[in-house]
């Protein structure tokens, strides 16, 4: 594969530093917890790592709330570590991405602080979206993404905006001094070696100037993104976007090839994303259709047709996502009914064996599609959602100050177990528990206990990610759907000469002759493949 493409296929695995692993052993994880488990990473298989947001912050978002873009979190490390830590990486063939946040920042930003103190009509104020308003309600109507006002009133009485949390306000992004700080933030971590940035909230940055209400709906202001949302999916986002882009060029022929951008836009349907990936402006977009899919051949294949039509169209490569740090882990979801797949956490049954069986088929799946994809931390592990974390612990702001009856993000947030028996399985080696309790039931979860065993999830895996690295077919490319394939089999090939067969039907299903089995979900007997199950096939 040529270097100015490695992008276009590459396996990205998101680490949540905070949960990650804990080198120094204060029960929080760190930039050094994550140099230690860069060779299981190279030998899981993956080509890069995403690290969300490592920045100072008071961690009231998890770090989503940045207090300095240009320096480590001193509870995560230092920027010697993060410097260490890319050199490490790339000596390992292991890229680096990080997190741009550019909506919003954290209410502890010096910016922010002096905005505060300089008071109404000052040029720190037009750095952010300050207004007042005359019948003592907010500016507008617009709701914060964690419950409540998008506005917050401070004791002048202006108000501002915050599409987020309080703690996070955000940017004016028609500001000349916004547009510069941030170029000179991708510049300085370009210079420092990173591969790329994936961008938090792609599509927010812009407001309409005019501030209108959003419409109504049930008696409460609208959270649709629909067409015309005077924040999110403005048009501007996309001045601000080709304008990153050609600072990525600037650094694309070294020998360390293209830096690139991945876009966060929880934005349907595809055509509207496609927007974002066109050949000036982000590199890719994490394709959101696909994480909230039902487990369900039909609505599948629709998201697999319909992303890859609408990305293919505009240049792009697909990407495919199961997971992340603000939603259900897939295992639990893929245990439940459809309906209630991506319902708050506890209320509802959960079959978390038929949930890592179809984990299992899905990774399978996720591996053979043309394209990108991404594992979220722990996912090849098999980890579930942990659904009974006592409230006293919880940390996520949509839990704590939303007043949301869901319990927030935190059960997919919880440290990742290494080794041992008991918690904290190798997560950190203090005295401190880590940041949130780990079950009890997680010892045969552990990295330590899953390698070797050739049928754990964790052996699966690697053993797609070997496949998927050698075989010609894998990676960037096109599918063709066998169109003999039984009701509710998606059944497709990819040249030269691989077949993927996912069963979701009710009933097994028995392969065509003559070909030979690379790798499989769960075994197969005479040919035939179980209910839930995925098979690879050299034909
Ligand atoms: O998430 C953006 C976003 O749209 C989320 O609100 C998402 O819809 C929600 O979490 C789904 O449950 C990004 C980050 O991934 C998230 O962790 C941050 O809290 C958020 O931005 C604010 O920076």
């Amino acid at each position: 594969r040529p270097l100015e493409d490695w992008w276009r296929s590459a396996v990205v695995y998101q680490v949540y530093p905070r949960s990650f692993a804990d080198a120094d052993g204060d029960g929080t994880g760190d930039v050094n917890g994550i140099r230690a488990r860069l060779p299981y990473l190279a030998e899981l298989g993956v080509d890069a790592i995403w690290i969300s947001p490592w920045y100072p912050s008071p961690l009231l978002d998890g770090g989503y709330d940045v207090a300095d873009y240009r320096d480590i979190n001193p509870e995560f490390g230092t920027l010697a570590d993060a410097d260490a830590l890319i050199t490490e990486a790339h000596a390992l063939g292991l890229r680096i991405l990080i997190d741009l946040v550019p909506n919003h920042c954290s209410w502890d930003h010096p910016w922010f602080k002096a905005a505060l103190a300089a008071g109404k009509g000052s040029p720190e104020r037009d750095l952010f979206w300050f207004r007042d308003s005359e019948d003592g309600k907010p500016p507008t109507n617009w709701p914060a993404a964690f419950g409540g006002p998008a506005w917050q009133q401070i004791d002048d009485g202006q108000w501002y905006l915050h599409l987020f949390d309080i703690s996070q306000p955000d940017w004016n992004w028609d500001h000349p001094k916004v547009i510069e700080e941030f170029d000179a933030i991708l510049r300085f971590w370009f210079d420092r070696g990173v591969d790329g940035f994936r961008i938090d909230v792609a599509d927010s940055m812009a407001k309409d100037p005019a501030l209108p209400d959003v419409p109504l709906h049930n008696g409460e202001p609208t959270r649709e993104k629909y067409v015309g949302n005077p924040f999110y999916d403005q048009p501007g986002v996309h001045t601000i976007h080709q304008r990153w882009r050609a600072i990525a060029d600037e650094y694309a022929d070294t020998p360390q090839g293209p830096r690139v951008f991945v876009a966060e836009a929880w934005l349907s349907p595809a055509e509207r994303l496609a927007q974002y990936v066109r050949p000036n402006e982000l590199h890719s977009a994490f394709n959101f259709d696909a994480l909230r899919a039902a487990w369900d051949a039909k609505e599948l294949r629709e998201v697999i047709d319909h992303t890859t039509d609408n990305l293919w169209a505009v240049g792009a490569p697909a990407t495919w996502v199961l997971s992340n740090h603000d939603t259900i882990r897939h295992r639990t979801r893929y245990g439940r009914d459809r309906k209630d797949a991506l319902e708050g956490a506890g209320v509802v049954p959960t079959d978390l064996e038929l949930g890592l069986r179809r984990a299992r088929a899905a990774a399978l799946l996720e591996m053979a599609l043309p394209g990108g994809a991404y594992i979220y931390q722990g996912d090849e592990l098999g980890l579930p959602e942990v659904e009974d974390l006592p409230e006293d612990v919880l940390d996520d702001p949509t839990w704590e100050r939303s007043g949301h009856t869901v319990r927030g993000r935190d059960g997919c947030r919880v440290p990742i177990p290494w080794s041992g028996t008991e918690p904290p399985y190798g997560f950190g080696a203090g005295t401190k528990q880590p940041w949130l309790p780990q079950p009890s039931d997680w010892a045969g979860l552990t990295a330590e206990a899953q390698t070797g065993d050739p049928d754990s999830h964790l052996s699966l895996y690697k053993a797609a990610l070997k496949i998927r690295r050698e075989h010609p077919a894998l990676g960037e490319g096109r599918l063709v759907w066998d169109t003999d394939a039984p009701a509710d089999v998606l059944s497709f090939t990819r040249e030269p000469g691989f077949r993927c067969v996912v069963n979701l039907s009710d009933a097994p299903v028995t392969l065509p002759p003559h070909q030979q089995v690379l790798l499989a979900s769960e075994p197969l007997t005479d040919g035939v493949l179980p209910v839930d199950a995925t098979v690879w096939l050299e034909v």
